[in-house]
């Protein structure tokens, strides 16, 4: 099994992660997303849509979308939960966070750590931090009522919040008055097998 993952994605991260506390071996494939190389003419014939994380099967199967990748793995593990209401909570969470998350939470990180505060980003990044502020107080309603998201143990609902909610102070957000968000990060950081997004 191989992962074309960059180091500094939260979106990769989250498929290094699981992996991870699944103890599945792969082979790891840095792609330079700051270098184009996730849009070259081999990248694409791999992934159409030109993004990382994308898993490659042992039999030549390709895998994009980080929370697709996360279903894919978890199948038949806890991560997964059996029955199906359970199931579709976790699901319900990780739509949450590809539609109203990661596209504030992760640009405003990706262009304040990673590219240049261009005037058109600038401009755009009022309604990022709305947004993703917007976002942060949704979790930490659901969170001063349950220790997970999805399930009444991990799942990878909470591999996908967690992924960029924990650098999310990188985009600049003020994680210091979501005692419950923070609360919940020490548990996941204290699962089997966790991995820091720093460790690739
Ligand atoms: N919805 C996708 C988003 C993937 C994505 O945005 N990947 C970024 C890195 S986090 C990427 O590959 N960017 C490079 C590019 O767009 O050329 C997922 O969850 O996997």
């Amino acid at each position: 099994m191989r992962l074309y993952d960059s180091s500094i994605s939260g979106n990769g991260y989250k498929a290094r992660l699981l992996l991870s506390m699944l103890n599945r071996p792969f082979e790891r494939i840095e792609v330079d997303i700051l270098q184009g190389e996730s849009r070259t003419p081999e990248f694409l014939a791999v992934n159409p849509n030109g993004r990382i994380p994308v898993l490659e099967l042992d039999d030549g199967r390709i895998l994009a979308e980080s929370n697709a990748i996360l279903y894919f793995l978890a199948e038949k593990t806890p991560f997964l939960p059996d029955d199906s209401f359970a199931r579709a909570m976790a699901l319900q969470w990780m739509f949450f966070e590809q539609y109203s998350h990661e596209p504030y939470i992760a640009v405003a990180r990706f262009w304040r750590a990673h590219l240049d505060m261009t005037p058109a980003r600038e401009a755009a990044l009022d309604e990022k931090m709305t947004q993703g502020y917007a976002a942060l107080d949704i979790m930490e309603t659901h969170l001063e009522a349950h220790d997970w998201f999805g399930n009444d143990a991990i799942t990878i609902a909470d591999i996908a919040l967690y992924a960029y909610t924990h650098v999310a102070d990188e985009g600049g957000y003020d994680l210091s008055p979501y005692g419950a968000i923070r609360t919940w990060f020490e548990r996941i950081e204290a699962s089997p097998d966790y991995i820091p997004i720093s460790q690739v």
